[in-house]
């Protein structure tokens, strides 16, 4: 499951939402969306695993990403054809 690290009033964590939303995945079955507003164990993780404190971060597997176009562009590539 890919997990995306972010929080509500990030308008760049809206971008990757929005592409969640239009690719039709399923939250808990293809997505976990995290909080990680600073001063969350989110946030945290983000900085352990990234080694940067920025959201959106997506992390699915051993892939790991910060930037919301390069992670809306993984999203298409490993979705596109998700029913
Ligand atoms: N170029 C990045 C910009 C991301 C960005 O600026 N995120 C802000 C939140 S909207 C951030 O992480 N700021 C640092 C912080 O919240 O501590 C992207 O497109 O993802």
């Amino acid at each position: 499951m890919v997990r995306i690290y972010q929080f509500p009033s990030c308008p760049y964590c809206a971008m990757v939402a929005r592409a969640v939303q239009s690719l039709g995945l399923r939250e808990s079955v293809d997505y976990e969306m995290i909080d990680a507003r600073r001063g969350t164990p989110g946030r945290e993780e983000v900085v352990r695993l990234g080694g940067m404190s920025q959201v959106p971060f997506l992390v699915d597997g051993d892939v790991s990403m910060y930037e919301s176009r390069d992670i809306i562009a993984y999203l298409h590539r490993k979705y596109a054809t998700h029913v």
